[in-house]
């Protein structure tokens, strides 16, 4: 019988060993542990282990003083190694903030050049065991692929989360500096577990009074506790900030008094933060200030904050997240448009951030164009961890799966083999800086993530943001082991689960291609009919392009010709219609309702088919968790298992909802398979949730 879980513990809960001849090896091949060396983060690292070892292994493991020959666990840095085992791994070539893992002459070593990669060797030793994996041929260097692995919260100074569905921020502004709150360290430990490095503390949509004195004092309480984790902070920059709180009567990056403003704002915060990351910045973007208020560009802008920040070795992370409603040009193209050019002018320590996608965060998107087109410059991917476009923390829904679709584009900016992947990590253009950001979904819930799975989707995101060539089902698998149980007929059902849960969520949602068909603002339900939104482009109807003929968005040559930013032969690929993958058909194309697809029904009946496949998957969900019950505790069976009823009612929600209002262009019979709508489209016009979460 399992214990009751709360989820607090994440998949950091350590439970003993289930398998009990490799328990017993286990415990023969780890008698004791020398662990020599004193920092912070070597303290945080030799406790994990003791916690971790006692717990799996179900013993009171010996901590001595003096390396043996034998069956010891050998925690150190190569330098305190003794010679014996230096000459034994001469030729391993630990990477930066790496580890190697060996079993060496009768021991087990865990070595690293770094203090943090010792953590995050300890870190990863215990995940060995933890999903149960043989230790005695141990052989294993690792090292992360990307330099800067960051969460970005979203969140306001007044405790709410923008799209955050999990509960309030966890930063309490209010008892800070003095106030530590043991849930800080918990975060720190959990990000660190996954390698996580970074931490953006606020909304992109950013607050000035975040950088008074008062607050920064706060920031460098968190800072001071995040250290020892390997963690640093980072912070999102108002451009208005030196009008806002420092009363110039400007903010012009090519002013000098506000060059001046921002130095002195950054050295101040070094003064108070030596480690401190750098800023995040949202400019010029869904009406928040910018160098272009100015009549200057985002190089101007970013790089007068990296002129501040490089005598400190810190960043600037500038988001691409721009389009304007001003512009008539397909959304989906703006961003490249206004990038592209600027390439080779940003300074070597700005970062630009460019989503996964051209439009916003979609349950599925082709990869951004400006991955690969803008070799001079570092380019860092931001992809969203909580869920909103794709059901809050209600929907079951694995990310890493999504994520993985686009780490592995091939983009051929430099001819095959020019994977998103490869932009990201730096080494397509030889880049001295990498980075990823990941929209957190982690708040106040007494299990951080809302939906007990959306951990899963914390967890994963750090995993590919350690090594962004890992595939989503070994992510799974270890997460289930981890979290849950090691019973292969509980990790092999649901790791399965897990994998189809996001092409649940497309077809249910936005099949073939559909996108951004979410209900207004707070995004939470079909929507595919709203239509007067002042910004033409934030109504669904700009997407679907619905009417008598067909249903999709032109972006072909004879459209708005966005496929041109794509490098040949993919931009052939989605411009012809025989090669462009059907699940990106209508995001490319607009198609008649009678266009046949390759399986040789209509676009009409797929389209309907495909929502009908969504729901029954779902529903093929449900089937799997209910066997489940005898590998987790009942209260967590039963939060899922409620969640999972929502889902499929949403899920049907979304397929009724959509067709029935496409129906109203196509005049077709829904497809033989479909279960008809159970109400009408004007009940569900009529559904209204002005207090939905998130805003
Ligand atoms: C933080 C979308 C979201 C906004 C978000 C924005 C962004 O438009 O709906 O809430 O703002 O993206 O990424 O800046």
């Amino acid at each position: 019988m399992a214990l009751p879980q709360n989820g607090y513990g994440l998949w950091l809960d350590y439970k003993k060993v289930s398998d009990a001849s490799l328990l017993g090896d286990y415990q023969n091949q780890i008698q004791s542990v020398y662990f020599p060396g004193e920092s912070s983060t070597l303290d945080v690292a030799r406790a994990e282990l003791k916690l971790g070892l006692n717990a799996l292994l179900g013993t009171t493991m010996e901590f001595s003083s003096s390396a043996s020959n034998n069956t010891q666990l050998i925690v150190a840095k190569f330098e305190q190694l003794d010679q014996k085992l230096q000459k034994n791994l001469k030729k391993v070539k630990i990477p930066e903030d790496g580890y190697y893992i060996g079993h060496v002459a009768g021991n087990t070593v865990i070595t690293a050049k770094e203090d943090v990669g010792l953590l995050y060797g300890v870190f990863n030793f215990l995940r060995m065991l933890q999903t149960q994996q043989p230790i005695a041929k141990l052989d294993h260097l690792d090292g992360p692929k990307i330099d800067l692995r960051i969460l970005n919260h979203w969140d306001n100074l007044d405790g709410t989360v923008e799209r955050g569905y999990a509960g309030k921020s966890l930063w309490k502004w209010q008892k800070l500096p003095k106030y530590i709150d043991q849930r800080y360290i918990d975060y720190a430990r959990a990000n660190a577990s996954v390698g996580i490095n970074g931490t953006v503390l606020t909304n992109v949509n950013a607050n000035a009074w975040l950088l008074t004195p008062s607050y920064i004092d706060k920031v460098a309480a968190l800072a001071d506790t995040f250290r020892p984790y390997g963690i640093k902070v980072y912070l999102t920059a108002r451009f208005s900030a030196p009008m806002e709180i420092g009363h110039l009567s400007t903010a012009d990056p090519l002013d000098p008094q506000v060059q001046q403003w921002w130095k002195d704002k950054i050295d101040n915060i070094y003064k108070k933060i030596p480690d401190f990351g750098g800023f995040l910045v949202k400019a010029n973007s869904e009406g928040q200030p910018g160098p272009q208020n100015y009549g200057r560009s985002h190089v101007d802008g970013a790089n007068m904050m990296a002129d501040a920040l490089a005598p400190h070795n810190g960043v600037v992370l500038w988001r691409a997240f721009v389009y304007s409603e001003h512009d008539a040009t397909d959304r989906a193209k703006q961003a490249y448009l206004e990038f592209v050019p600027m390439d080779g002018k940003f300074k070597d320590n700005v970062i630009v951030q460019v989503k996964n996608g051209a439009i916003d965060f979609q349950p599925r998107e082709p990869f951004h164009p400006i991955f690969g087109a803008m070799p001079k410059t570092a380019l860092a991917m931001e992809f969203q961890i909580t869920q909103e476009y794709l059901g809050f923390s209600t929907h079951l829904v694995f990310l890493p799966k999504l994520y993985e679709e686009v780490l592995k584009s091939d983009t051929y900016q430099q001819g095959k083999g020019s994977l998103v992947a490869k932009v990201i990590d730096g080494s397509l253009d030889n880049h001295k800086i990498s980075a990823i950001s990941g929209v957190s979904n982690i708040g106040s819930d007494l299990n951080w993530t809302g939906h007990p799975f959306a951990q899963a989707n914390w967890y994963g995101y750090g995993r590919l943001a350690w090594d962004p060539y890992l595939d989503s089902e070994t992510i799974a698998d270890q997460w289930l082991r981890s979290t849950y149980s090691n019973d292969e007929n509980f990790v092999k059902p649901m790791t399965e689960l897990l994998i189809e849960s996001r092409e649940a969520v497309v077809n249910y949602m936005t099949p073939l291609g559909l996108h951004h068909l979410m209900d207004t603002n707070h995004h939470y339900g079909p929507g595919p009919w709203v239509s007067e939104l002042a910004r033409p482009e934030w109504n669904p109807t700009y997407y679907h392009k619905a009417d008598a003929e067909g249903i999709g968005f032109d972006r072909t040559q004879t459209g708005s010709d966005a496929i041109m930013q794509y490098a040949e032969p993919v931009a052939q690929r989605f411009e012809q219609l025989e090669q462009c993958p059907e699940n990106l058909l209508l995001w490319f194309h607009h198609l008649p309702w009678d266009y046949t697809l390759s399986d040789g029904h209509t676009l009409w009946d797929s389209l309907g088919l495909q929502y009908q496949k969504g729901v029954d998957q779902v529903r093929a969900m449900q089937k799997t968790w209910e066997q489940m019950s005898p590998y987790v505790d009942a209260l967590s069976h039963k939060e899922v298992r409620m969640l999972l009823d929502i889902q499929l009612e949403e899920a049907i929600w979304w397929k009724d909802a959509c067709m029935l209002y496409f129906h109203e262009y196509s005049k077709l019979p829904f497809p033989k398979g479909m279960e008809t709508p159970k109400h009408s489209l004007d009940y569900y016009k009529s559904l209204k949730h002005p207090y939905a979460p998130g805003i």
